[in-house]
Protein backbone atom coordinates (compact mmCIF):
# COMPACT_ATOMS: atom_id res chain seq x y z
CA UNK A 1 0.00 0.00 0.00
CA UNK A 2 1.03 3.54 -1.17
CA UNK A 3 2.30 5.28 1.98
CA UNK A 4 0.53 8.89 2.25
CA UNK A 5 2.31 11.93 2.86
CA UNK A 6 1.01 14.34 5.38
CA UNK A 7 1.37 18.42 5.24
CA UNK A 8 1.60 20.75 7.89
CA UNK A 9 -0.80 23.62 8.06
CA UNK A 10 0.10 27.36 8.04
CA UNK A 11 -2.39 30.35 7.86
CA UNK A 12 -5.18 28.05 6.77
CA UNK A 13 -3.04 26.24 3.77
CA UNK A 14 -1.66 22.50 4.14
CA UNK A 15 2.07 22.37 3.05
CA UNK A 16 5.11 20.82 3.13
CA UNK A 17 8.20 21.72 5.05
CA UNK A 18 10.31 24.05 3.89
CA UNK A 19 13.31 21.82 4.88
CA UNK A 20 12.02 19.36 1.89
CA UNK A 21 12.22 16.79 4.38
CA UNK A 22 9.86 14.15 6.24
CA UNK A 23 10.25 11.47 8.60
CA UNK A 24 7.92 8.43 8.89
CA UNK A 25 5.84 6.73 11.86
CA UNK A 26 5.21 2.98 11.96
CA UNK A 27 2.56 1.07 14.03
CA UNK A 28 4.09 0.62 17.59
CA UNK A 29 1.85 -3.30 17.64
CA UNK A 30 3.23 -3.91 14.35
CA UNK A 31 6.66 -1.82 13.52
CA UNK A 32 6.58 -3.18 9.68
CA UNK A 33 3.55 -1.04 8.91
CA UNK A 34 5.00 2.53 8.34
CA UNK A 35 1.68 4.71 8.83
CA UNK A 36 2.80 7.57 6.78
CA UNK A 37 5.36 10.54 6.05
CA UNK A 38 5.55 13.73 8.02
CA UNK A 39 6.86 16.98 7.42
CA UNK A 40 10.27 18.07 9.19
CA UNK A 41 9.63 21.11 10.12
CA UNK A 42 12.30 23.69 10.79
CA UNK A 43 12.76 27.16 12.11
CA UNK A 44 11.43 29.29 8.81
CA UNK A 45 8.04 27.26 9.25
CA UNK A 46 8.16 27.97 12.73
CA UNK A 47 8.43 32.08 11.74
CA UNK A 48 5.69 31.31 9.33
CA UNK A 49 3.57 29.93 11.77
CA UNK A 50 3.78 32.77 13.76
CA UNK A 51 3.42 35.31 11.71
CA UNK A 52 0.37 33.76 10.11
CA UNK A 53 -1.49 33.54 14.36
CA UNK A 54 0.30 37.25 14.59
CA UNK A 55 -1.36 38.55 12.04
CA UNK A 56 -5.09 36.65 12.86
CA UNK A 57 -4.90 37.92 16.29
CA UNK A 58 -6.51 41.66 16.01
CA UNK A 59 -9.40 39.94 14.62
CA UNK A 60 -10.15 36.53 16.22
CA UNK A 61 -9.51 38.58 19.53
CA UNK A 62 -12.66 40.75 18.26
CA UNK A 63 -14.95 38.29 17.82
CA UNK A 64 -17.15 37.92 20.18
CA UNK A 65 -16.74 34.83 22.93
CA UNK A 66 -19.89 33.19 22.28
CA UNK A 67 -19.72 32.81 18.68
CA UNK A 68 -15.87 31.38 19.07
CA UNK A 69 -17.55 28.80 21.59
CA UNK A 70 -19.98 28.03 18.73
CA UNK A 71 -16.82 27.16 16.85
CA UNK A 72 -15.67 24.92 19.32
CA UNK A 73 -19.57 23.31 19.43
CA UNK A 74 -18.95 22.61 15.78
CA UNK A 75 -15.44 20.82 16.62
CA UNK A 76 -17.30 18.48 19.71
CA UNK A 77 -20.20 17.55 16.82
CA UNK A 78 -17.57 16.92 14.35
CA UNK A 79 -15.12 14.72 16.87
CA UNK A 80 -18.15 12.49 17.81
CA UNK A 81 -19.33 11.96 14.14
CA UNK A 82 -15.93 10.55 13.75
CA UNK A 83 -15.42 9.39 17.68
CA UNK A 84 -14.77 5.67 16.13
CA UNK A 85 -12.60 6.52 13.33
CA UNK A 86 -10.41 8.80 15.20
CA UNK A 87 -10.20 6.34 17.97
CA UNK A 88 -9.12 3.39 15.48
CA UNK A 89 -5.93 5.85 14.15
CA UNK A 90 -5.13 6.85 16.81
CA UNK A 91 -4.62 3.62 18.56
CA UNK A 92 -2.85 2.00 15.14
CA UNK A 93 -0.41 5.23 15.85
CA UNK A 94 0.40 5.45 19.50
CA UNK A 95 -0.69 2.15 20.54
CA UNK A 96 -3.43 2.10 23.12
CA UNK A 97 -6.47 0.18 23.17
CA UNK A 98 -10.14 1.22 21.87
CA UNK A 99 -11.84 1.62 24.72
CA UNK A 100 -8.94 4.42 25.82
CA UNK A 101 -8.77 6.37 22.16
CA UNK A 102 -12.44 6.44 22.59
CA UNK A 103 -11.83 7.62 25.75
CA UNK A 104 -9.62 10.37 24.85
CA UNK A 105 -11.47 11.08 21.79
CA UNK A 106 -14.47 11.76 24.69
CA UNK A 107 -12.08 13.78 26.70
CA UNK A 108 -11.35 16.23 23.50
CA UNK A 109 -15.22 16.46 23.19
CA UNK A 110 -15.97 17.59 26.74
CA UNK A 111 -13.35 19.82 26.50
CA UNK A 112 -14.77 21.52 23.32
CA UNK A 113 -18.47 21.57 25.00
CA UNK A 114 -16.64 23.28 28.28
CA UNK A 115 -14.87 25.62 26.95
CA UNK A 116 -17.47 26.48 24.34
CA UNK A 117 -19.30 27.53 27.46
CA UNK A 118 -16.71 29.46 28.74
CA UNK A 119 -17.43 31.73 25.96
CA UNK A 120 -20.43 32.92 27.82
CA UNK A 121 -18.10 33.58 31.19
CA UNK A 122 -14.74 34.01 30.95
CA UNK A 123 -15.09 36.11 34.14
CA UNK A 124 -13.10 38.93 35.69
CA UNK A 125 -14.36 40.36 39.24
CA UNK A 126 -16.05 43.32 40.28
CA UNK A 127 -15.15 44.46 44.08
CA UNK A 128 -14.98 47.17 45.84
CA UNK A 129 -12.48 50.39 46.11
CA UNK A 130 -10.75 52.34 49.38
CA UNK A 131 -11.73 55.58 47.85
CA UNK A 132 -15.01 57.45 47.07
CA UNK A 133 -16.61 56.72 43.25
CA UNK A 134 -13.81 55.28 42.29
CA UNK A 135 -15.06 51.43 40.59
CA UNK A 136 -12.45 48.53 40.58
CA UNK A 137 -12.55 45.10 38.43
CA UNK A 138 -10.88 42.99 36.46
CA UNK A 139 -11.40 42.07 32.72
CA UNK A 140 -9.93 38.96 31.00
CA UNK A 141 -7.81 39.59 27.67
CA UNK A 142 -5.85 37.28 25.54
CA UNK A 143 -2.48 37.26 25.32
CA UNK A 144 -1.80 36.84 21.82
CA UNK A 145 0.22 34.13 19.89
CA UNK A 146 0.77 31.23 21.95
CA UNK A 147 2.46 28.12 21.57
CA UNK A 148 0.92 24.35 22.35
CA UNK A 149 3.47 21.25 22.80
CA UNK A 150 1.73 18.10 23.61
CA UNK A 151 2.76 14.78 24.00
CA UNK A 152 1.21 11.31 22.22
CA UNK A 153 -0.35 9.76 25.12
CA UNK A 154 -3.36 11.76 24.83
CA UNK A 155 -2.50 12.77 20.78
CA UNK A 156 -6.29 14.81 20.61
CA UNK A 157 -7.52 14.91 24.40
CA UNK A 158 -4.33 17.18 25.66
CA UNK A 159 -4.07 19.02 22.14
CA UNK A 160 -7.99 19.63 22.68
CA UNK A 161 -6.86 21.06 26.46
CA UNK A 162 -4.81 23.78 25.14
CA UNK A 163 -6.23 24.68 21.32
CA UNK A 164 -9.63 25.37 22.72
CA UNK A 165 -8.55 27.24 25.75
CA UNK A 166 -6.35 29.25 24.13
CA UNK A 167 -9.02 30.05 21.48
CA UNK A 168 -11.92 30.49 23.51
CA UNK A 169 -9.77 33.27 25.24
CA UNK A 170 -9.15 35.03 21.95
CA UNK A 171 -5.22 33.92 21.39
CA UNK A 172 -4.08 32.73 18.06
CA UNK A 173 -2.19 28.90 18.28
CA UNK A 174 1.19 27.40 16.95
CA UNK A 175 0.72 23.57 17.64
CA UNK A 176 3.93 21.88 18.02
CA UNK A 177 2.68 17.96 18.17
CA UNK A 178 4.58 15.32 19.30
CA UNK A 179 6.43 12.87 16.07
CA UNK A 180 5.06 10.43 17.59
CA UNK A 181 0.98 11.09 16.65
CA UNK A 182 1.20 13.40 14.10
CA UNK A 183 -1.84 11.51 11.93
CA UNK A 184 -4.16 12.87 15.25
CA UNK A 185 -2.42 15.72 15.19
CA UNK A 186 -3.82 16.32 11.66
CA UNK A 187 -7.02 14.86 12.04
CA UNK A 188 -7.54 17.39 14.91
CA UNK A 189 -6.92 20.64 12.89
CA UNK A 190 -8.89 19.26 9.91
CA UNK A 191 -12.08 19.20 11.95
CA UNK A 192 -10.94 22.53 13.99
CA UNK A 193 -10.76 24.16 10.10
CA UNK A 194 -14.10 22.11 9.31
CA UNK A 195 -15.76 23.86 12.08
CA UNK A 196 -14.46 27.52 11.09
CA UNK A 197 -11.20 28.07 12.33
CA UNK A 198 -10.63 31.14 10.39
CA UNK A 199 -6.95 30.60 8.62
CA UNK A 200 -4.02 31.88 10.75
CA UNK A 201 -5.64 31.13 14.58
CA UNK A 202 -4.37 27.76 14.58
CA UNK A 203 -1.67 26.65 12.81
CA UNK A 204 0.37 23.53 12.94
CA UNK A 205 4.14 23.07 12.66
CA UNK A 206 5.30 19.05 12.70
CA UNK A 207 8.82 18.11 13.46
CA UNK A 208 11.60 17.62 15.96
CA UNK A 209 11.24 18.98 19.18
CA UNK A 210 14.89 20.21 19.34
CA UNK A 211 14.34 22.56 16.40
CA UNK A 212 10.94 22.95 15.97
CA UNK A 213 9.83 23.18 19.54
CA UNK A 214 13.27 25.37 21.05
CA UNK A 215 12.30 27.62 18.37
CA UNK A 216 8.97 28.15 19.09
CA UNK A 217 9.92 28.14 22.81
CA UNK A 218 12.48 30.86 21.65
CA UNK A 219 10.57 33.36 19.76
CA UNK A 220 9.91 36.91 20.67
CA UNK A 221 6.50 37.02 19.17
CA UNK A 222 5.62 33.81 21.63
CA UNK A 223 3.57 34.88 24.65
CA UNK A 224 2.85 31.39 26.12
CA UNK A 225 3.99 28.39 26.04
CA UNK A 226 1.72 25.51 27.48
CA UNK A 227 3.60 22.39 27.66
CA UNK A 228 3.21 18.54 28.70
CA UNK A 229 5.65 15.94 28.13
CA UNK A 230 9.03 15.20 29.97
CA UNK A 231 10.20 17.33 32.69
CA UNK A 232 13.68 17.65 31.23
CA UNK A 233 12.27 19.38 28.63
CA UNK A 234 10.02 21.53 30.89
CA UNK A 235 13.24 22.35 32.52
CA UNK A 236 15.06 23.29 29.11
CA UNK A 237 11.80 25.37 27.75
CA UNK A 238 12.30 27.44 30.96
CA UNK A 239 15.69 28.14 30.58
CA UNK A 240 14.83 28.54 26.71
CA UNK A 241 11.58 31.03 26.90
CA UNK A 242 12.84 33.64 28.25
CA UNK A 243 11.34 36.47 30.27
CA UNK A 244 8.16 37.76 28.84
CA UNK A 245 6.50 34.75 28.49
CA UNK A 246 3.82 32.69 30.61
CA UNK A 247 5.29 29.10 31.09
CA UNK A 248 2.70 26.53 31.46
CA UNK A 249 4.31 22.96 32.14
CA UNK A 250 3.05 19.62 33.02
CA UNK A 251 5.34 17.14 33.38
CA UNK A 252 5.83 13.49 34.53
CA UNK A 253 5.07 12.07 38.11
CA UNK A 254 5.46 9.27 40.60
CA UNK A 255 1.87 8.56 41.82
CA UNK A 256 1.17 6.45 44.36
CA UNK A 257 -2.37 4.68 45.72
CA UNK A 258 -1.91 4.12 49.20
CA UNK A 259 -3.92 1.09 50.61
CA UNK A 260 -4.69 1.54 54.15
CA UNK A 261 -5.99 -1.83 55.91
CA UNK A 262 -9.24 -1.21 56.36
CA UNK A 263 -9.81 -0.87 52.05
CA UNK A 264 -12.08 -2.17 50.49
CA UNK A 265 -9.51 -4.60 48.63
CA UNK A 266 -11.46 -6.15 45.62
CA UNK A 267 -11.85 -2.39 45.00
CA UNK A 268 -8.46 -1.50 45.55
CA UNK A 269 -7.19 -3.72 43.31
CA UNK A 270 -9.18 -2.69 40.53
CA UNK A 271 -7.79 0.93 40.90
CA UNK A 272 -4.16 -0.20 41.18
CA UNK A 273 -4.51 -2.61 37.88
CA UNK A 274 -6.66 0.46 36.12
CA UNK A 275 -3.97 2.60 37.22
CA UNK A 276 -1.05 1.10 36.87
CA UNK A 277 -1.59 -1.07 33.17
CA UNK A 278 -3.90 0.97 31.79
CA UNK A 279 -2.17 2.74 28.79
CA UNK A 280 0.33 0.36 29.14
CA UNK A 281 1.42 2.80 32.22
CA UNK A 282 2.00 5.90 29.75
CA UNK A 283 -0.01 8.33 31.63
CA UNK A 284 1.54 10.76 33.90
CA UNK A 285 -1.13 10.21 36.18
CA UNK A 286 -0.23 6.28 36.05
CA UNK A 287 -0.50 4.66 39.22
CA UNK A 288 3.67 3.20 39.18
CA UNK A 289 3.60 3.05 43.23
CA UNK A 290 1.34 1.46 45.53
CA UNK A 291 1.84 2.00 49.27
CA UNK A 292 -0.08 -0.47 51.04
CA UNK A 293 -0.59 -1.32 55.08
CA UNK A 294 1.36 -4.05 56.43
CA UNK A 295 -2.03 -5.63 57.25
CA UNK A 296 -2.52 -6.15 54.11
CA UNK A 297 0.21 -6.40 52.13
CA UNK A 298 0.83 -10.31 51.77
CA UNK A 299 -2.82 -10.66 50.61
CA UNK A 300 -3.12 -7.45 48.03
CA UNK A 301 0.03 -8.89 46.73
CA UNK A 302 -1.28 -11.84 46.08
CA UNK A 303 -4.54 -10.57 44.63
CA UNK A 304 -2.83 -8.28 42.41
CA UNK A 305 -0.34 -10.52 40.85
CA UNK A 306 -3.47 -12.85 40.17
CA UNK A 307 -5.05 -10.59 38.90
CA UNK A 308 -1.51 -9.76 36.36
CA UNK A 309 -1.85 -13.05 34.81
CA UNK A 310 -5.30 -12.43 33.60
CA UNK A 311 -4.22 -9.07 31.74
CA UNK A 312 -3.99 -9.90 27.88
CA UNK A 313 -1.24 -8.29 25.83
CA UNK A 314 -1.25 -7.55 22.13
CA UNK A 315 -2.89 -5.26 19.69
CA UNK A 316 -4.71 -2.46 20.98
CA UNK A 317 -7.16 -2.89 18.14
CA UNK A 318 -8.18 -6.53 18.93
CA UNK A 319 -11.30 -6.33 21.76
CA UNK A 320 -10.00 -8.81 24.29
CA UNK A 321 -6.47 -6.88 24.77
CA UNK A 322 -6.01 -4.72 28.10
CA UNK A 323 -2.60 -3.89 27.76
CA UNK A 324 -1.21 -2.82 23.93
CA UNK A 325 2.46 -1.89 23.20
CA UNK A 326 4.71 0.84 24.39
CA UNK A 327 4.98 3.94 21.88
CA UNK A 328 8.51 3.26 20.75
CA UNK A 329 11.75 1.28 20.98
CA UNK A 330 13.17 3.87 22.52
CA UNK A 331 10.45 3.17 25.39
CA UNK A 332 10.42 -0.27 25.46
CA UNK A 333 14.63 -0.16 25.95
CA UNK A 334 13.83 2.42 28.58
CA UNK A 335 11.25 0.24 30.58
CA UNK A 336 13.56 -3.07 29.93
CA UNK A 337 16.30 -1.16 31.73
CA UNK A 338 14.66 -0.12 34.22
CA UNK A 339 13.61 -3.63 35.04
CA UNK A 340 16.92 -5.05 35.37
CA UNK A 341 17.79 -1.92 37.47
CA UNK A 342 14.69 -2.92 39.94
CA UNK A 343 15.85 -6.22 39.84
CA UNK A 344 19.62 -4.93 40.37
CA UNK A 345 19.08 -2.69 42.88
CA UNK A 346 17.53 -5.14 45.23
CA UNK A 347 13.55 -4.99 44.53
CA UNK A 348 11.91 -8.42 44.03
CA UNK A 349 10.31 -9.09 40.61
CA UNK A 350 6.79 -10.70 41.45
CA UNK A 351 5.42 -10.72 37.88
CA UNK A 352 6.23 -10.18 34.72
CA UNK A 353 8.85 -8.64 33.70
CA UNK A 354 9.98 -9.66 29.99
CA UNK A 355 10.24 -8.13 26.66
CA UNK A 356 8.71 -10.50 23.98
CA UNK A 357 9.67 -11.42 20.81
CA UNK A 358 7.06 -9.85 19.06
CA UNK A 359 6.79 -7.60 15.66
CA UNK A 360 5.82 -4.18 18.71
CA UNK A 361 7.32 -2.83 21.15
CA UNK A 362 5.70 -4.65 23.89
CA UNK A 363 6.32 -5.34 27.56
CA UNK A 364 4.88 -7.28 30.03
CA UNK A 365 2.65 -5.70 32.90
CA UNK A 366 5.17 -6.09 35.57
CA UNK A 367 5.41 -5.51 39.49
CA UNK A 368 7.85 -5.57 42.17
CA UNK A 369 7.62 -5.78 45.36
CA UNK A 370 9.43 -4.41 48.38
CA UNK A 371 10.83 -1.27 46.73
CA UNK A 372 12.10 1.29 48.38
CA UNK A 373 12.93 5.14 48.46
CA UNK A 374 16.33 4.64 48.04
CA UNK A 375 15.78 2.32 44.67
CA UNK A 376 15.93 4.36 41.51
CA UNK A 377 12.38 2.67 40.23
CA UNK A 378 10.57 3.83 43.73
CA UNK A 379 11.94 7.58 42.61
CA UNK A 380 12.03 7.44 38.31
CA UNK A 381 9.08 7.79 36.28
CA UNK A 382 9.11 4.62 34.15
CA UNK A 383 6.17 5.51 32.07
CA UNK A 384 5.50 1.92 31.38
CA UNK A 385 3.15 -0.69 32.45
CA UNK A 386 5.60 -1.27 36.11
CA UNK A 387 4.31 -0.96 39.13
CA UNK A 388 6.38 -1.68 42.63
CA UNK A 389 4.71 -2.23 45.95
CA UNK A 390 5.84 -1.00 49.28
CA UNK A 391 4.93 -1.64 53.07
CA UNK A 392 3.65 1.08 55.17
CA UNK A 393 3.77 0.60 58.42
CA UNK A 394 0.38 3.28 59.08
CA UNK A 395 -1.06 6.06 57.29
CA UNK A 396 1.77 9.04 58.78
CA UNK A 397 4.17 6.11 57.58
CA UNK A 398 2.28 6.03 53.87
CA UNK A 399 1.99 9.55 53.73
CA UNK A 400 5.58 10.44 54.32
CA UNK A 401 6.85 7.12 51.58
CA UNK A 402 4.18 9.17 49.35
CA UNK A 403 5.45 12.25 49.24
CA UNK A 404 9.20 10.92 48.99
CA UNK A 405 9.61 11.34 45.33
CA UNK A 406 10.48 14.91 43.59
CA UNK A 407 7.18 14.60 41.60
CA UNK A 408 3.70 15.95 42.61
CA UNK A 409 1.07 14.85 39.85
CA UNK A 410 -1.74 12.20 41.03
CA UNK A 411 -2.38 10.12 44.41
CA UNK A 412 -4.78 7.98 46.00
CA UNK A 413 -6.01 6.46 48.77
CA UNK A 414 -8.23 3.44 49.60
CA UNK A 415 -9.84 3.16 52.97
CA UNK A 416 -13.25 3.26 54.28
CA UNK A 417 -12.22 5.78 57.43
CA UNK A 418 -13.45 9.11 56.86
CA UNK A 419 -10.17 10.70 59.01
CA UNK A 420 -7.47 8.48 56.78
CA UNK A 421 -9.06 10.37 53.51
CA UNK A 422 -9.04 14.12 54.99
CA UNK A 423 -6.07 13.72 56.30
CA UNK A 424 -4.52 12.21 53.21
CA UNK A 425 -6.18 14.81 51.19
CA UNK A 426 -4.61 17.14 53.42
CA UNK A 427 -0.96 16.16 53.61
CA UNK A 428 -0.20 14.34 50.25
CA UNK A 429 1.61 16.48 48.46
CA UNK A 430 -0.09 16.29 44.94
CA UNK A 431 -1.94 18.23 42.74
CA UNK A 432 -4.91 15.37 42.70
CA UNK A 433 -5.82 13.38 45.16
CA UNK A 434 -8.60 10.25 44.72
CA UNK A 435 -10.46 8.82 47.87
CA UNK A 436 -11.01 4.96 46.76
CA UNK A 437 -10.23 5.33 43.16
CA UNK A 438 -7.24 5.56 41.18
CA UNK A 439 -4.75 8.02 40.03
CA UNK A 440 -6.12 8.48 36.44
CA UNK A 441 -9.25 9.94 35.08
CA UNK A 442 -9.38 13.41 35.63
CA UNK A 443 -12.00 15.40 34.83
CA UNK A 444 -11.92 17.94 31.79
CA UNK A 445 -13.41 20.67 34.33
CA UNK A 446 -11.67 20.86 37.13
CA UNK A 447 -8.01 21.95 37.10
CA UNK A 448 -5.41 19.55 36.06
CA UNK A 449 -1.92 19.76 37.38
CA UNK A 450 0.59 19.17 39.82
CA UNK A 451 3.27 20.46 42.69
CA UNK A 452 6.76 20.34 42.98
CA UNK A 453 8.23 18.67 39.56
CA UNK A 454 5.46 17.82 38.09
CA UNK A 455 4.48 21.36 36.90
CA UNK A 456 5.12 24.85 36.81
CA UNK A 457 2.20 26.16 38.93
CA UNK A 458 0.18 26.87 36.35
CA UNK A 459 -3.02 24.20 36.21
CA UNK A 460 -4.74 23.24 32.96
CA UNK A 461 -8.37 22.64 31.82
CA UNK A 462 -11.63 23.75 34.23
CA UNK A 463 -11.74 27.51 35.51
CA UNK A 464 -7.78 27.13 35.45
CA UNK A 465 -7.49 26.50 32.21
CA UNK A 466 -8.74 30.02 31.46
CA UNK A 467 -6.53 31.83 34.03
CA UNK A 468 -3.50 30.58 32.13
CA UNK A 469 -4.37 31.48 28.38
CA UNK A 470 -5.69 35.17 29.02
CA UNK A 471 -4.36 38.06 31.38
CA UNK A 472 -6.88 39.44 34.49
CA UNK A 473 -6.09 43.13 33.53
CA UNK A 474 -7.00 44.88 36.68
CA UNK A 475 -8.72 48.15 35.65
CA UNK A 476 -9.84 51.31 37.77
CA UNK A 477 -12.17 53.78 37.11
CA UNK A 478 -12.26 56.59 39.00
CA UNK A 479 -15.68 59.16 38.45
CA UNK A 480 -14.81 61.40 41.53
CA UNK A 481 -13.66 64.11 39.20
CA UNK A 482 -10.75 64.67 41.45
CA UNK A 483 -7.04 63.13 41.96
CA UNK A 484 -7.70 60.60 44.52
CA UNK A 485 -4.20 58.95 46.16
CA UNK A 486 -4.67 55.44 47.01
CA UNK A 487 -3.33 54.60 50.59
CA UNK A 488 -3.16 58.51 51.54
CA UNK A 489 -6.33 60.51 50.86
CA UNK A 490 -8.20 57.94 52.80
CA UNK A 491 -10.61 59.11 55.17
C1 LIG B 1 -1.44 12.72 30.98
O1 LIG B 1 -1.12 11.55 31.14
O2 LIG B 1 -0.63 13.53 30.48
O3 LIG B 1 -6.31 11.88 34.44
C2 LIG B 1 -2.78 13.27 31.25
C3 LIG B 1 -5.93 11.25 33.46
C4 LIG B 1 -6.20 11.82 32.08
C5 LIG B 1 -5.14 12.79 31.70
C6 LIG B 1 -3.75 12.26 31.76
N1 LIG B 1 -7.48 12.50 32.07
O4 LIG B 1 -5.35 10.20 33.56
Amino acid sequence: MAVATYKMYIDGKWGSSNSGETYTRVNPANYNQVLGRFQQGNKEDVNKAVDAAEDAFEKWRNVPPPKRGEILLRVAQLLKEHKEELARTMTREMGKVLMETRGDVQEAIDTCELMAGEGRRLFGRTTTSELRDKFAMTVRLPLGVVACITPWNFPIAIPAWKITAALICGNTVVFKPSSDTPICATKFIEILEKAGVPKGVVNMVTGPGGTVGTHLVKHKKVRAVSFTGHKDTGAQILKDAGIGKKIGLEMGSKNPIIIMDDADLELALDGVVWGAFGTCGQRCTAASRVIVHKKVKEKFQRMLIERAKKLRMGDGLHPKTDVGPLVNKAAQEKVAKYIELGKNEGAKLSYGGKVPKLKGWFVEPTIFTGASPDMKIFQDEIFGPVTSLTEARNLDHAIELANAVEYGLSSSIYTSNIQNAMKAIKYLEYGLTYVNSSTIGSEVHLPFGGTKASGSGHKEVGWTGIEFFTDEKTVYIDYSGKLQRAQIDIE
